[in-house]
């Protein structure tokens, strides 16, 4: 009963809380798929519990319950975002026997903590957080636990005992930003590099993964020169932005590398650097190296302007389902889950750290 009467409540506060994010609407909330057994009848003002149909496409999950899943999204910044929401949505359907109460919590930290006490109020059966921030997530961890409700920490990481949530699936952010080092390593054969760096989301595990990542690969190289590093927040109007300020600080033809934390920089970058007349890519004044290798992204890298695009792969929805269905079968669950990445190249660039871009290699791009 305890169910019925939170779906119910989902439904209500599903609506609500998609209006206060702004998130794009969900699913219909699936109606329960079992008639309760008349003793359990819901009291005569739940009357309603008894007369829903169940939703003839929610196929139940194992108990014959459609299982409720809350996912507080980071928000919509990037094209890398709307590729992990889409996957969350389309995998955790009304069809695969879900019903999944997203929010898009707009890249703000607090309206994120709020989401996960909404899903606890709610009785969800597990919550998925994709935490903006590493820090502060400790006190609400232990509000879910206390509740008994599982937690999954994806995409990017908290910092917070283990034991606080259930387990964390992810890429690895480190690996991501030495493979961008080592492969500009390998590019530069010795030669100097003034480098700017635009760095992702503060106090995101993806921005602290990958600086911290880059940053052992420079402390390799002496010639090299890190001029300035400055969060573009993982959009493009963040990237142009701190790329006209960084053109305005050092002026064209101090800096021949430019890191972009994430593609949708890199496209304000290009913007900034076009509009200053600074030439890049392959056969320009300045190497741009870009992560995320969204679809856009790895257009740029087979035309040349961007040079190296490390991947992060948004695809991980299939990740989480295989942990609650273990979990809702009662099995053991890993406390980690790495996300594969990989990395490519402009055509003309032969490395032993990234794949050589063609027009196959984008056709055959699952995102
Ligand atoms: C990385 C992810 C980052 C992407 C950005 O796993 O958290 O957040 O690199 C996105 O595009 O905004
Ligand atoms: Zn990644």
């Amino acid at each position: 009963m305890k169910k019925k009467i939170a779906l119910l409540l989902v439904a209500a506060m599903t609506v609500s809380s998609l209006v206060a994010c702004g998130s794009s609407a969900a699913e219909e909330p699936a109606a329960a798929t079992e008639e309760a057994p008349a003793e359990d009848a819901a009291p005569a003002e739940d009357a309603s519990a008894e007369e829903e149909e169940p939703a003839e496409d929610a196929a139940p999950a194992a108990d014959g319950e459609v299982v409720t899943v809350g996912f507080a999204q980071v928000g919509h910044e990037s094209d890398w975002r709307a590729a992990n929401t889409k996957n969350y949505q389309d995998t955790f359907s009304a069809e695969n026997g879900y019903e999944l109460s997203f929010v898009d919590c707009d890249n703000d930290h607090a309206v994120q903590i709020e989401t996960v006490r909404g899903f606890i109020e709610q009785e969800l059966d597990y919550i998925c957080i994709a935490p903006i921030q590493s820090a502060g997530w400790d006190t609400v961890l232990q509000e879910a636990q206390d509740a008994g409700i599982p937690v999954l920490i994806v995409d990017r990481a908290v910092d917070a005992d283990e034991s606080l949530y259930t387990t964390a699936l992810g890429c690895d952010m480190i690996a991501e930003g030495e493979a961008a080092g080592n492969w500009l390593t390998e590019y530069l054969d010795g030669a100097d590099a003034n480098i700017l760096v635009i760095e992702g989301s503060v106090g995101a595990s993806a921005t602290l993964g990958r600086t911290e990542g880059f940053n052992n690969i420079v402390a390799k190289n002496s010639n090299w020169t890190v001029l300035d590093s400055q969060s573009g927040d993982f959009t493009q109007a963040g990237g142009q932005e701190v790329m006209e300020s960084f053109i305005k600080t050092y002026g064209a033809g101090n800096f021949n590398v430019v890191v972009c934390q994430n593609d949708n920089e890199a496209y304000g970058a290009m913007d900034a650097m076009d509009a200053a007349g600074i030439t890049y890519g392959v056969d320009g004044d300045v190497q741009i190296i870009s992560f995320d290798a969204t679809h856009d992204g790895l257009q740029y890298t087979l035309d040349g302007k961007i040079t190296c695009n490390v991947e992060c792969n948004p695809l991980q929805a299939g990740f989480a389902e295989q942990v609650i269905k273990k979990l809702e079968a009662g099995e053991e669950v890993d406390k980690w889950t790495l996300v594969e990445d990989s990395a490519f190249v402009a055509p003309g660039i032969e490395s032993q750290y990234a794949t050589t871009m063609s027009q196959e290699v984008l056709d055959g791009r699952a995102y």
